[in-house]
């Protein structure tokens, strides 16, 4: 067999073999071992080309021509089979990453302040734009601020108004916001002018206007020369900022020992409707006054404690003060 014919017969195994492992490349790293291996310079093509220098001459243009046909036809498997990868590659990115402009868009729920918050800060802004401060203290508190410096000593029977939860025999979780006025008093001279909104707790049974954790706002205000006309016309005010036109108040006689005279406060969203009894108040007691320092000759006080559920129940028209507590969306998000 002459050179040429050997040549010839490993052109043709070299054109089969490649072009059979071409058909099965299936990513790119195959792809490029498929190129070094016959298009590179030590690959299967490039060392037939070696052979040449061992053919007679006349015999060379016809090698050199089967050669570069082989080459040709080597290159142009690995070219197709490199675009037709990249295609697949594409093609499959782009289906990945295919985005659907008509599906419903992922809706993110916002959450939104509780309404007792809204209506807490209502409240807080109100008091603030006729100068009080706004200020807080303890949920647990001690038998002294709830009872005794109120002017409720032990075993008086005030003390049962307070249906209170004890924590141990003196401290206890206030059933009311008002020893945040001892509190205060304490820590300041005369003139005081603060509100003070927060948690209180108390073993009421559950019904449609009592809940066992419940909010209020207390209000204390002592400088010289108060009446309980001043207190009126504050209550009168916050009502009318608050609630607005067409709802009725009323104050009418009530006891608290911290408080003297005292007055309880109803309103109703109108004539058809029933009284709904919103807070207490009164003229600080002279021995309140006496408790913190202050001179009950020299200033006068007034203070009042509403509940927050009532004043909003009111406004809201929401029946059922135990809506508040029990997280139901449909009830938080009308608000
Ligand atoms: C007091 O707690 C007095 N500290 C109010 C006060 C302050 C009087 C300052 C004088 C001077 P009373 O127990 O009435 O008062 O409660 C006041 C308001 O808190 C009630 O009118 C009601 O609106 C609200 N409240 C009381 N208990 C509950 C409860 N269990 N659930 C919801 N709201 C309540």
């Amino acid at each position: 067999m002459t050179e040429l014919m050997k040549l010839r017969e490993e052109i043709d195994r070299i054109h089969a073999d490649l072009e059979r492992q071409c058909a099965g490349l299936t990513d790119r790293a195959a792809l490029e071992a498929f190129r070094v291996e016959f298009l590179g310079r030590k690959g299967q093509i490039g060392e037939l080309f070696r052979v040449m220098g061992r053919l007679a001459p006349d015999e060379r243009a016809e090698a050199g021509k089967l050669l570069n046909g082989l080459k040709t036809v080597a290159t142009a498997a690995f070219e197709d089979r490199r675009n037709d990868l990249e295609g697949t590659t594409l093609r499959a990115r782009l289906a990945a990453e295919k985005v659907d402009l008509t599906l419903p868009g992922v809706y993110h729920s916002l959450g939104h302040r509780h309404l007792l918050t809204q209506v807490q800060n209502e409240i807080e802004s109100i008091f603030l734009r006729m100068g009080f401060d706004v200020t807080t203290g303890p949920e647990i508190e001690s038998e002294y601020y709830n009872f005794e410096a109120l002017n409720i000593p032990a075993d008086h029977p005030a003390r049962d108004e307070w249906d209170t939860f004890y924590i141990d025999d003196t401290t206890l979780l206030r059933p009311q916001t008002s020893p945040v006025q001892i509190r205060v008093m304490e820590q300041t001279d005369p003139p005081v002018r603060i509100i003070c909104p927060g948690r209180c707790y108390r073993r009421d049974t559950q019904d449609a206007t009592h809940s066992p954790v419940f909010h209020q706002v207390e209000l204390l205000w002592v400088e010289e020369g108060l009446s309980l006309a001043n207190l009126k016309y504050i209550i009168e005010l916050f009502v009318h900022e608050f609630f607005g036109k067409g709802y009725q108040m009323r104050l009418s006689g009530d006891f608290f020992p911290f408080t003297e005279p005292s007055v309880q406060m109803h309103m109703r969203a109108d004539r058809a409707s029933d009284w709904l009894e919103l807070g207490g108040a009164g003229m600080v007691h002279p021995v309140v006054l006496a408790n913190v320092g202050y001179d009950p000759k020299k200033v006068t006080g007034f203070a009042f404690g509403m509940g927050i559920e009532r004043m909003a129940m009111l406004r809201y028209g929401i029946a059922d003060i135990r809506t508040f507590f029990t997280n139901d969306l449909r009830f938080i998000t009308q608000f």
